[in-house]
């Protein structure tokens, strides 16, 4: 059964980007935990119809190049030994707004980045049970949502699928998960059943999982092929070009936002930084537009696949100020000035400014 959108019955706290399909991001500067609660956590959905799944009919199924078709029950999934873990999440498309000259998408500011404390079932062990065959290739998730796309000028209905190859679908890190910050997933967030897949930005996160199918050939579906593909030229039917897959290094100005008057005299610049690559090694903080750098206190908090949260002690005196992150992961990777333009808008890891005023007191 669906119903139509919004579907949360909790208070939600953020910026609606879009009505249909539903998608809300997290208003950054009032960002000042390090676990996102999830009725600030941002939501990305692709169709019109936000599933509202019946828990206790509900079953995954996991078929295809297995040794025995075997489906799952919420209670079967429940009652499976389970692993906890502090993920951050972040669309593909976030930061697009900032995308010069504008790119195809969703006008994401910075928000559609969020993290949770997520509880679910190792993956691997689902496979186990159903034995991956020898000719598998890729692991195929589908999700309960569907609706219209376009494909070579013909409108087709699809489902909301996504694969993964099968080293990538067994590294014990990737979960079915239940929970969400200690309750059970709502429905914007994939109730019942939903892939994490910690390290990667979001599309590889299956929300409202149904069907998991091991298939001997490379899965060529529209948000694999159609979507999520590192574009320069601008051909919206192109299917050639870089797959969008792990998070790259960023940091995020949290407080102050932009064009906020600040006091002279102190005031503590904060964020988030995060990779998903490696862990963050350093990030670095200038209130000159990139003039000199000074190194931000990394606060404890930490988290093997989650953003670090950091703080910079500036003197503030009167005058306008540009003030600018960077981040640097544990591979000396650093994020660059400007991000390659694509297409859509993808993967947008520029270097974060924010400009404000410090007036004469
Ligand atoms: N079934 C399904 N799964 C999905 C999507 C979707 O539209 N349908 N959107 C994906 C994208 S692009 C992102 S960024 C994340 C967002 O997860 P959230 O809404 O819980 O923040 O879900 C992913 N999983
Ligand atoms: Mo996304």
């Amino acid at each position: 059964m669906t119903i139509a959108k919004p579907v949360s019955d909790q208070p939600v706290d953020g910026r609606v980007v879009s009505e249909d399909p539903y998608c809300r991001e997290v208003n950054l500067p009032s960002l000042d935990t390090w676990i996102t609660p999830t009725r600030q956590f941002f939501v990305r959905s692709h169709f019109h119809e936000t599933p509202h799944i019946d828990t206790s009919t509900h079953r995954l199924v996991i078929e295809g190049s297995v040794d025995r078709k075997i489906s799952f029950s919420h209670a079967d999934i429940l009652a499976m030994p389970s692993r906890e873990m502090t993920v951050t999440i972040e669309c593909a498309g976030n930061s697009r707004s900032y995308m010069m000259p504008p790119a195809e998408g969703l006008k994401f500011t910075h928000g559609a980045i969020s993290t949770a404390v997520w509880k679910g079932v190792p993956l691997s062990l689902l496979l186990e049970r159903a034995g991956i065959r020898r000719d598998a290739k890729e692991v195929l998730f589908e999700g309960a949502d569907g609706g219209e796309e376009e494909e070579d000028g013909k409108k087709v209905h699809i489902n909301y699928e996504r694969s993964l190859t099968i080293a990538q679908a067994v590294d014990p890190e990737v979960i079915v998960a239940t929970h969400m910050n200690g309750e059970l997933l709502n429905a914007d967030h994939g109730a019942p059943l939903r892939l994490v897949v910690p390290g990667w930005f979001g599309m590889a996160s299956v929300k409202w999982l149904t069907r998991i199918s091991l298939i001997d050939y490379e899965f060529k579906g529209f948000f694999q092929k159609r979507r999520y593909l590192l574009i320069n030229e601008g051909a919206a039917d192109e299917v050639t070009g870089e797959p969008v897959s792990r998070m790259k290094v960023k940091a995020l100005i949290a407080q102050p936002k932009h064009g906020e008057i600040v006091r002279p005299g102190g005031y503590t610049i904060r964020g988030f930084a995060w990779s998903g690559e490696a862990d963050i090694a350093k990030v670095e903080v200038s209130t000159d537009a990139g003039k000199s750098w000074h190194a931000a206190t990394l606060l404890t908090e930490k988290a093997k696949r989650a953003w670090r949260r950091w703080e910079y002690r500036w003197v503030s005196h009167p005058g306008h100020f540009v003030l600018k992150v960077r981040a640097t992961d544990s591979n000396g990777v650093v994020q660059p000035e400007v991000t390659a333009w694509n297409f859509r808008g993808y993967v947008n890891s520029a270097i974060h400014s924010v400009a404000v005023k410090v007036p004469l007191e």
